[in-house]
């Protein structure tokens, strides 16, 4: 065996074998965004946030305000499942107590790695 380089190795029949580069990505993040609306209680939303994305209620709160004064905020970052899953759990948790409250999912910046 040799070593022509850091990339091909030859056996002794003269083969030359290349390593293949790993396969494996970093998945996509997605962030899951609350919309603001002119009817669902601050409270309901302060409490979801705390509920459905364990924040504290301090930081629940800041979030439900910026969302109030800018219109959307982001609670959480996850893969893609697992942000569509929770987007539409809490859309349906606000439809179940008869809010309008919408939340989606939508791909974070990346950041070079
Ligand atoms: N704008 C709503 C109100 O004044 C409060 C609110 C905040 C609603 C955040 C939705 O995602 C939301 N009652």
């Amino acid at each position: 065996m040799s070593d022509n380089n850091d990339d091909f190795w030859q056996d002794d029949n003269g083969t030359l074998t290349q390593e293949a580069p790993p396969k494996l990505k970093k998945p996509r993040l997605y962030q899951v965004v609350l919309l603001n609306d002119d009817y669902t209680p601050m409270e309901f939303v302060v409490e979801l946030i705390e509920q459905f994305f364990y924040k504290s209620r301090e930081n629940a709160t800041q979030i439900m305000l910026k969302i109030h004064t800018e219109g959307k905020g982001v609670c959480g970052v996850y893969t893609e499942d697992i942000a569509e899953t929770k987007a539409a759990i809490v859309t349906q948790y606000a439809q179940d107590h008869q809010h309008p409250l919408m939340c989606q999912a939508e791909p974070a910046n990346d950041d070079k790695d």
